[in-house]
Formats: structure tokens, C-alpha cells, sequence
């Protein structure tokens, strides 16, 4: 478990570490599992934003298996264990085409993290020796397309793009073509951020949805939607709200390394039900690592240092 990957999360999740502290500090000193240490479990949960159900779930398991006993090791490695539980398996990583392109759809509200988030992913797929294109569809803010063609140079993936203000389902259409035509091995669509109550932006993403699902058999095979972890219980908002729109396949929680609310992750897996596919832990382009759900649980209630 050590290592360079496990010091890159536990650095990333500092702040919600000090939540957690919070928590993983209720397990030391003589006093046994009782009422009061269970209230205290409950708000020190409820205050690392794991939610309300989950929170009370743990809890009840909690009293069940140990009133009376003492709050020891044991009780700790339960706690631990009940959290492990609520997120999915390992994630399996990208759900690749069998053959021909595979296009990921990233969805989101403004400034969730988006075009920063592809950028991390194309760069990792392109260090794994995958063919990227980039397909700028935000075109509702030239500062959005300017900023994928940046980053689509400095990565040295292609990108295709239109002026600001043309339609987004068009660029999509654009880069499948492209995609087919060059054997490109992923293609990622940027969209506009749209907030979950702008009825027409979310119809724009459901058009795209269906452009590229008519130009590549398939597509896409994947649509990640990008929660900023800062947002703590709102991403769980955001995320019931995207997936009435389209059919969302896992989740990408950006700004993990900013965030003190990461134990929303919890909230986000119970209530929205889909896997956290991968976390970004910073700004540089190396700064986004698949979920892996185990190094997760154990760094948060890692209390060491480095
Ligand atoms: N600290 C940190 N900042 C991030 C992360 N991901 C994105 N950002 C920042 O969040 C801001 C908005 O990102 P952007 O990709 O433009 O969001 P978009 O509007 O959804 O496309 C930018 O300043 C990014 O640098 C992350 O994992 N960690
Ligand atoms: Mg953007």
C-alpha cells in the first residue's frame, strides 16, 4: 500500500484527512461503545459530509456488533470496513470499443473541472500509447475552446474546434468523423457546463448524446460526469439531476486535493449509485489517478505524516 501513488492520494486528500481525524481520534483512550460515543460517531461522520443514511446505517451496525464493548482497534477496523463497503470495487478502469473509436462524453456544471479533467485524461491516455482527440463542444464561451486548444498542444493530442457560438453537436459530429477517418483510439467531448436547472443546455447535451451515438456504433461508451469535490453534498445534488438527462456511466470528482467535504464521496456512491472512475488530486496535467477505493478508506484514516 505504500508508495509513490499512496503518498500522491494521502497528499491529495489532505484536507479531508483533517476531517477524518475527527474520526479516526474517537478510537483512542479507555471508554467503551455507549450512547455517548455513539452520538459522537454519528456527528463526526455527519461533519465528513459521508451523508445522513450512510451515517445512520454505520452507526446502527456500530451498536448492534459492539454496545458495552470497549472502543478499541477492532471497533476502528469496522468503521473503516463499513466505509470501504459503500464505494464500488476497484474501478475497472475505461470501458474501451471493441473496435474503432471509443468516445467519452464529459459532462458537468461550469467550472466543475471539466476541460481540466480532460486534459489530465488524454494526456494519461496518450502516455499509455493511445491515439487521443479532443472535441472542443463547449463553444459557448470562446475562453473554453481557447483553453483546450492550449492544452491540446501542449499534450500533442488533436483537437477539433469551431468558432464561439456554433452548435456543439455539429463539432461532435465534426470530431467522430475525424476520429473514423484517422483511427484515432479515444475520442473525449467537451461540453458547456450547464447548471442542472438550464432545461436547453441539457437538451444540447442529449443532441450530442445522440450525434455521436449515430456516427460511432456504440458512443459513447463512456460519459463521465466531473463533480467538484468542494461542493460536498451539492455534487450529490448535481449528479441525481445530470443522470435524468443522460445516461452517465461513472463519475470523475475533481479538486479532491481542495476540498476539506471528499467524504461526500460516500454520499455521491449511495444515493447516486455510480462508481467514482477517477480523482483529481491538483492542477498539473499528472494530477488526475484512477479511484482506487481501498488506498482511498486507508489514507483517510492514515494519521501519519508523509
Ligand atoms: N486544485 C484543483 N483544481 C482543479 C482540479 N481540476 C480542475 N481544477 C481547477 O478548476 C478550475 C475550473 O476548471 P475547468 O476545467 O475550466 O472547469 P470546466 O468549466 O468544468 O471546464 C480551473 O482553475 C482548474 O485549474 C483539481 O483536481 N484540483
Ligand atoms: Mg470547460
Amino acid at each position: 500500500m505504500l508508495g509513490r501513488l499512496f503518498s500522491k492520494i494521502k497528499k491529495g486528500l489532505t484536507k479531508t484527512r483533517n476531517v477524518f481525524s475527527g474520526i479516526v481520534d474517537l478510537f483512542t483512550g479507555n471508554h467503551r461503545v455507549d450512547k455517548e460515543f455513539l452520538a459522537k460517531l454519528e456527528e463526526q461522520l455527519y461533519l465528513a459530509d459521508v451523508g445522513t443514511v450512510a451515517t445512520a446505517e454505520i452507526i446502527e451496525r456500530v451498536r448492534k456488533g459492539f454496545l458495552d464493548k470497549e472502543v478499541g482497534e477492532d471497533v476502528k477496523l469496522f468503521v473503516r470496513q463499513e466505509l470501504r463497503n459503500l464505494l464500488a470495487d476497484p474501478s475497472e478502469g475505461i470501458h474501451y470499443a471493441p473496435v474503432g473509436p471509443t468516445v467519452i462524453m464529459i459532462a458537468g456544471v461550469n467550472g466543475s473541472g471539466k476541460t481540466t479533467s480532460i486534459a489530465k485524461l488524454a494526456f494519461r491516455l496518450q502516455s499509455e500509447g493511445k491515439k487521443v482527440c479532443v472535441a472542443a463542444c463547449d463553444t459557448y464561451r470562446a475562453a473554453a475552446v481557447e483553453q483546450l486548444t492550449v492544452w491540446a498542444g501542449r499534450i500533442g493530442c488533436d483537437i477539433v474546434k469551431q468558432q464561439q457560438g456554433s452548435d456543439p453537436a455539429a463539432v461532435a459530429h465534426d470530431a467522430c468523423e475525424k476520429s473514423k477517418a484517422r483511427e484515432f483510439d479515444v475520442l473525449i467531448v467537451d461540453t458547456a457546463g450547464r447548471l442542472h436547472t438550464q432545461t436547453h443546455l441539457m437538451r444540447e447535451l442529449e443532441k450530442i448524446h445522440k450525434v455521436v451515438s449515430r456516427q460511432i456504433p456504440g458512443a459513447p461508451h463512456e460519459v463521465f460526469l466531473v463533480l467538484d469535490a468542494t461542493t460536498g453534498q451539492n455534487a450529490v445534488l448535481q449528479a441525481e439531476a445530470f443522470r435524468k438527462t443522460v445516461k452517465c456511466t461513472g463519475i470523475i470528482l475533481s479538486k479532491l486535493d481542495g476540498s476539506a467535504k471528499g467524504g461526500a464521496i460516500f454520499a455521491i456512491k449511495q444515493r447516486v449509485g455510480l462508481p467514482v472512475k477517477f480523482i483529481g488530486v491538483g492542477e498539473q496535467i499528472e494530477d488526475l489517478e484512477p479511484f482506487d477505493p481501498d488506498a482511498f478508506v486507508a489514507a483517510l484514516f492514515d494519521k501519519s505524516e508523509d
